[in-house]
């Protein structure tokens, strides 16, 4: 068993948490935002420093490549995130991102000397803030053109975004690589949720990843004065979304008690105090641990937005933008994790994923799998996001050793 450089991981991993730094403290590096240009700066500048390959492909993830010595082998990916959501937490895919580069790091220095080569990745836009999980299900060859032209963030954002890198969403897609070009993937991640530390284990070992499908539904009324017309006059388009809102969560909370569903945000148009709003747009997401259950939330969604709409005498659209399906991680992944834990004397325990994660998009192509350690409270996508450093340290030490030990899971041709 090795160890990583404790020093080295926890200067990098406190340098990156001080790029795109909101003054409450939250990390706020949305893609292609100034702060996650910088996080992308920096991790390009430790790759070079640290003699590695440097590398962007074509879906604009960042790439530490560090070969073995046989040419026609195939790369074990390790690798997280550096976008975050909006004024989110520091330890959220930057944890996996700078103990990937760590464990080339500890690799390289060791002299180890392995049956495939090893990249630490930085994936573009994992978060959704565009499209989600956009740079590694480009490179599992599992992004659509659908997705990247009916984004669920802003376009003009994606467009520029990727002209600032000198590329281009029409060759997004370019980045595919075979899959047998692939041996493995293993992230290491934050929880986000709160089993490890409420049952006080230290790893956690996933055994599959929600699906994800999320859609925009705008309800279409009339603009009017907001004093002069009366209520039964209206065509009120905040009714239908309201109603449509309310009814979903009880739909849900009551039908599939295993699921979830969201709504982050309602834009009014035209949005002033004295307008009755004429359109309303509502982004929603929804997750279930089985495809079956996606599509018949799907279903239900489609029959309580038509039933709100007519209730207010309101037009409805609605726009599906992009979904993962659930995935089941390798079970030979899963229990080399749980047999470097037990050899670090680390207690584990395997569950589920309620958070997607760029292990998702590798998950249908090659034997993958994630580490998960303690969120303090479950607490995440939050500035109140923290996990306790020797979690971290430990996570880092099961994610080197799980690597090393690839012989065991990887798909080698
Ligand atoms: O939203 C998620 O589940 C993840 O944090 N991207
Ligand atoms: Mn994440
Ligand atoms: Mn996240």
């Amino acid at each position: 068993m090795l160890s990583i450089n404790r020093e080295r991981f926890k200067e990098n991993f406190s340098a990156l948490a001080n790029i795109g730094v909101m003054r409450e403290g939250g990390i706020n590096r949305p893609t292609f935002s100034n702060g996650h240009f910088k996080a992308r700066e920096w991790f390009k500048q430790k790759t070079i420093d640290a003699g590695f390959k440097f590398k962007v492909d074509n879906a604009g993830n960042h790439i530490a490549r560090f070969n073995c010595p046989s040419s026609t082998s195939p790369v074990l990916i390790i690798g997280s995130h550096l976008d975050s959501v909006p004024n989110g937490g520091k330890y959220d895919g930057a944890l996996g991102v700078v103990a990937a580069l760590e464990v080339l790091q500890t690799v390289k220095d060791s002299g180890v000397i392995l049956p495939y080569h090893l990249e630490a990745i930085d994936f573009t836009d994992e978060e959704g803030t565009l499209v989600g999980l956009l740079g590694s299900s480009a490179v599992a060859g599992k992004l659509s053109e659908m997705e990247i032209a009916n984004p669920r963030g802003n376009q003009d954002v994606l467009v520029d975004g990727y002209t600032k890198l000198g590329l281009s969403p029409s060759t997004i897609l370019t980045s595919k690589r075979a899959p047998e070009s692939i041996a493995g993937y293993i992230e290491l991640h934050i929880e986000q949720g709160k089993i490890l530390y409420e049952e006080n284990i230290q790893v956690g070992i996933v055994t599959k990843i929600v699906g994800i499908n999320s859609c925009s539904v705008t309800f279409l009324g009339r603009a009017d004065h907001a004093g002069t017309t009366k209520m039964e006059d209206r065509l009120d388009a905040s009714q239908g979304a309201s109603s449509f809102g309310l009814t979903l969560f009880n739909r849900i909370k009551n039908n599939y008690p295993a699921c979830v569903v969201n709504i982050g945000k309602m834009v009014f148009h035209p949005g002033a105090f004295n307008i009755v709003p004429e359109k309303v747009v509502v982004s929603v997401e929804f997750r279930a641990p089985e495809s079956r259950q996606l599509d018949e939330i799907k279903f239900d969604l489609i029959t309580v937005a038509k039933e709100s709409a007519k209730a207010y005498n309101l037009k409805v659209e609605i726009n599906f933008l992009g979904k993962h399906p659930p995935v089941i991680m390798d079970p030979r992944v899963r229990s080399t994790i749980k047999r470097v834990a037990d050899s670090l004397g680390l207690k584990s325990r395997e569950m589920p994923s309620g958070a997607g994660h760029d292990s998702q998009s590798f998950a249908r192509i090659c034997p993958s799998g994630m580490i998960f350690i303690p969120s303090k409270g479950g607490i995440s996508h939050s500035p109140k996001e923290f996990s306790y450093w020797k979690d971290c340290v430990n996570g880092a030490n099961v994610l080197l050793n799980t690597v090393l030990q690839g012989a065991d899971y990887v798909q080698l041709y």
